[in-house]
């Protein structure tokens, strides 16, 4: 990889470095209070005192479909709240207020009049892939993929432009953010450029064909297509456009990682994903059987389309897999490769190219990215990390079984 433009890229992801204070680690560890309460911009944890986390997750189960599309019922989910917000549709409604010269206010019925877009977009989780999940003695080890990278799926989203909703409500020049606030207990807030709302976001209310489920966001949602999930706000109930970045409690206390080698400061923002992509059949925990066998997975990328993805099977040798058609704009591309299995020892990866010219990383570069040894990286308490998209090996045995060799 190119480390002159991974680091044009690492510094255009990151807006501001923030200082963390030392509750923010202890936040961290004991997941998200939903004490947010109703003050969105609530104060800080204090030090010393005791959080407790309201936090629902479902994993896709990437292994278990084909094509593209996630059937909606697999879809992954992650709710900050201990329950779903019970939200009548007729009459819900969003609010578009701040430095506008309109302010605004839209039912849903409303919304649905309005031109409208039906878009394939990956959604992922920051926290999707993160090294905790490998860890020898986690819960999750030796679980399929599913809980591995699970915190992605990919539907057709269908909504309304945020530009046409911007132009409605006149957006004065110096609004260059917005505070997206959901309908749910903990208010979940995010902020967002409002260049890229913008550029491709829409606010959504149908997923493949059907309203949006419950679990994502009915009746109305924001789409922010390429960049981490936490950015697409659910129920979305308030735009508020201001003048700069506000760093609503989840982005800036709960979602930020305190970084040693920063002085223990954190990344307060992490952007659009970069290249992705991982073999979800065969895959840990499954069994191989000598002969032919395809390999497939999905890939994908914040920067645009992916062009290439390229497997190796010795964890030496690259070779190019084959794409299959549609391949959208920052969404799970599909790809397949022919392979004889011969009863040896086999590495399995991928690794995937998107339109930018990215290459997705090693997790030896990774490692530099974050600011990580690979010591660290491979101790039983993994550090904590976001936003990852390394390449995921899977070994596969002499016994035909197959496991996760990500930190072997
Ligand atoms: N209102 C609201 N929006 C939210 C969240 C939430 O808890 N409440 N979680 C965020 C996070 S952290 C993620 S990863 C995605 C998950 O979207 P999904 O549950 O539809 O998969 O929603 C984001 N938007
Ligand atoms: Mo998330």
């Amino acid at each position: 990889m190119d480390s002159k433009s991974d680091r044009r890229r690492f510094l255009q992801q990151t807006a501001a470095l923030a200082g963390v204070a030392a509750g923010a680690g202890l936040a961290a560890k004991s997941g998200p209070a939903n004490a947010q309460g109703n003050n969105v911009h609530a104060e800080p944890p204090r030090r010393g005192a005791r959080y407790r986390i309201d936090h629902m997750t479902h994993y896709t189960p990437l292994h278990e479909y084909n094509g593209i599309i996630t059937p909606s019922r697999l879809h992954f989910m992650q709710q900050h709240s201990s329950e779903y917000p019970e939200i009548e549709e007729a009459r819900h409604t969003l609010k578009i207020f701040g430095l506008v010269d309109r302010p605004l206010s839209f039912s849903v019925a409303d919304l649905k009049r309005l031109p409208s877009v039906s878009r394939v977009h990956f959604l992922e989780c920051h926290g999707n892939s993160s090294p905790a999940i490998h860890g020898e003695g986690d819960e999750n080890m030796g679980l399929p993929i599913q809980y591995i990278h699970g915190m992605t799926s990919c539907s057709e989203w269908t909504g309304v432009p945020m530009s046409v909703l911007l132009r409605e409500a006149g957006v004065k020049t110096a609004g260059t953010w917005l505070v997206n606030e959901g309908d749910d207990a903990g208010k979940f807030s995010h902020t967002l450029p409002t260049a890229k709302a913008i550029e491709d976001c829409f606010v959504a209310y149908g997923q493949n064909g059907d309203p949006l489920r419950i679990e994502q966001g009915y009746p109305i949602r924001l789409i922010v297509p390429g960049w981490e999930a936490p950015f697409s706000v659910k129920y979305l109930r308030a735009i508020k456009v201001v003048d700069q970045p506000y760093n609503a409690w989840n982005e800036s206390m709960n979602h930020s990682v305190a970084r040693p080698d920063l002085g223990n400061k954190a990344r307060w923002y992490h952007f659009a994903f970069g290249p992705k992509s991982v073999i979800t059949r065969p895959s840990a925990g499954m069994e191989m059987r000598r002969g032919y066998n395809q390999i497939t997975g999905l890939a994908w990328s914040g920067g645009g389309k992916i062009t290439k993805v390229e497997i190796t099977t010795d964890g030496k040798n690259w070779r190019q897999a084959k794409i299959q058609e549609p391949v959208h704009t920052k969404a799970h591309t599909r790809f397949t490769f022919d392979w004889e299995w011969t009863g040896q020892e086999a590495m399995l990866v991928s690794r995937s190219t998107d339109e930018t010219g990215e290459l997705q990383p090693t997790l030896a570069e990774m490692s530099k990215y974050h600011g990580i040894s690979m010591a660290e990286w491979r101790s039983k308490e993994k550090p904590r990390s976001i936003h990852t998209n390394w390449q995921q090996p899977w070994k596969v045995n002499k016994d035909g079984s197959i496991s996760d060799a990500m930190f072997a």
